[in-house]
């Protein structure tokens, strides 16, 4: 990530000047709302970094009132002004990286590198939906008979609740924002409870830029919290990335509610496979795969989960992905040498603690980092591990840690291979590597998933360039970051004027 290493030392400072401690709160027309209190903790150690207010049933109710007073007023506003506002946000967003950095570690327990670039991806979010807005937001006429004209308008749908994840608590929550509020939506938005603090620095932001304080609330909470946003009769339409079994909940509030039928945009987890067959390039397998299932701790939608490499090559891939985690950096991310930080809570890290020894009780343990090597003591660290699996169907949900599986195939068992990979029902992202064509295209075209990355590593979901998101158990689409984004929050309005009839 750094040309320079003067343009680390710039960034390290900036970092270290940041404040260490922040309370949040609910912002309702812009306005702190005082509510039960709890201190927020640092994944790295277990420090407190800051206290937050949780909303609850009052809070949605006001903030949701708000919204629908503020919405009429920012849906009018012409598109130019909605999308220069969020232009300014891109660039305070890059004025303030510092401290949002500092947040990005010490609440979501991030690496630098993965900091530096979530900062990025959230700023390029504002400017491609305000460019987006600007292109394809604008009325236009429609062709049709003569003696009457078209019109084809865009306007907000009206309250849109905006649900996020702690994984990417900076770049998921702006983008489902900025595109809603690109769209002329009035936005209610509940962060995940892990992390609040960096979302209510977002909100502040977005608000300092000129997006109205009418216009942007906020409600932090858990799920409960959620649950009462997503039950109120006036959401016109919800954003939601997070787990599966929460869209499915969001949906189901959503059908028995009163009022509008709201729209649910949802962009859930996976059980993402890479398939690698005997004509792949060992090194470059294992650089990939390194990479694609422990950066961020393995806790990115899009990381490896399985494994699936051709017998020929399958020690010889093994005993190199081995050999490279277990020279990974485990410990405090703000070390900029640190590969592998800790996972977001004490929670993760039991639930990834139960499955390793269940699958370890099992004989199925192939590597575990090594513990006794200096990992910091307090903190939420899971050392890196690899499981082999007979079938790839033998994972059936999403482990959402630095936890690679690995089955092995025969070339004849292609076709079962992908089977059993589909049958997860999830399609998210898919790896292969393949220096022949011909299997690329087959194996391509056989799976639906979302993202398919091709001798190179799964990460990377490149506002405008790689837009990102699956279907069936991953997601409802359109991708978040491409071009049919914006218009899932928008309403559409055809204005047909009989022309003939004004004398035209
Ligand atoms: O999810 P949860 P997490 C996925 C990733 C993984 C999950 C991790 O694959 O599955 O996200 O995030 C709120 N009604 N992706 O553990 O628990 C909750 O408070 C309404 C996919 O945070 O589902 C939080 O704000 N809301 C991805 C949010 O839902 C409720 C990119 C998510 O929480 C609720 C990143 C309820 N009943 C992560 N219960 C992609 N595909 O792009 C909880 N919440």
């Amino acid at each position: 990530e750094f040309g320079d290493s003067a343009a680390l030392a710039d960034l390290l400072a900036e970092i270290a000047a940041a404040p260490t401690h922040v309370d949040a709160a609910p912002l309702i027309d812009g306005v702190a709302v005082p509510d039960r209190q709890r201190d927020v903790i640092s994944p790295i150690d277990g420090a407190v970094i800051g206290t937050v207010q949780e909303g609850d049933e009052a809070i949605v109710t006001s903030a949701m009132a708000a919204a629908r007073a503020g919405y009429p007023a920012w849906s009018a506003t012409p598109v130019e002004t909605r999308a220069a506002a969020l232009e300014r946000v891109g660039d305070l967003i890059e004025e303030n990286r510092g401290r949002l950095i500092a947040l990005l570690q010490s609440e979501g327990g991030k690496t630098l590198d993965d900091c530096v670039s979530e900062v990025r991806e959230a700023a390029d979010f504002c400017r491609y939906y305000a460019a987006e807005a600007r292109r394809t937001l604008k009325p236009c006429m429609l062709q049709g008979p003569t003696g009457e004209s078209n019109e084809l308008r865009y306007r907000g749908r009206g309250v849109f609740v905006c649900i996020s994840p702690w994984n990417f608590p900076l770049a998921i929550f702006t983008g489902q924002v900025a595109a809603a509020l690109a769209a002329g939506n009035a936005v209610v938005a509940k962060p995940a409870e892990q992390t609040p603090l960096v979302a209510f620095e977002a909100v502040k932001l977005i608000h300092a830029a000129g997006v109205p304080a009418s216009a942007l609330h906020l409600v932090p909470g858990d799920g409960k919290v959620g649950g009462l946003l997503t039950a109120d009769p006036h959401v016109a339409g919800v954003a939601f990335t997070g787990s599966t079994e929460v869209a499915r909940l969001i949906n189901r509030a959503l059908a028995a509610k009163d009022g509008p039928i709201a729209a649910l945009i949802a962009e859930t987890g996976g059980i993402n496979a890479m398939i690698v067959d005997a004509t792949a390039l060992p090194e470059q397998v294992a650089d990939d795969v390194i990479t694609s299932a422990f950066r961020s701790a393995g806790q990115r939608c899009s990381a490896l989960r399985l494994l699936c490499v051709q017998e020929e090559i399958a020690d010889k891939v093994i005993e190199m992905v081995t050999g490279a985690a277990r020279e990974l950096t485990l410990g405090d991310p703000r070390d900029p040498a640190t590969h592998v930080g800790p996972v977001i809570d004490a929670e993760a890290k039991a639930k990834l603690g139960d499955w390793i020894a269940a699958m370890d009780s099992h004989g199925a343990l192939r590597f575990r980092w090594d513990e006794d090597r200096a990992l910091p003591q307090a903190g939420t660290y899971v050392p890196p591990a690899v499981i082999a699996l007979d079938r790839a169907r033998d994972l059936k949900h999403e482990v959402f840690g630095p936890v690679l599986h690995v089955v092995r195939w025969h070339a004849d068992e292609l076709e079962q291979l992908l089977d059993d990979v589909a049958g997860s029902g999830y399609a998210l992202t898919l790896g292969i590597h393949s220096r022949i064509d011909a299997t690329v295209a087959h194996i391509a075209t056989r799976l639906p998933n979302g993202n398919v990355y091709v001798n190179r590593n799964m990460i990377g979901a490149v506002v405008a360039a790689q837009p990102f998101g699956g279907s069936g158990l991953s997601g409802t689409g359109p991708k978040a970051g491409g071009p049919n984004y914006l218009h899932r929050f928008a309403l559409e309005q055809v204005v047909t004027v009989n022309t003939a009839a004004a004398g035209g």
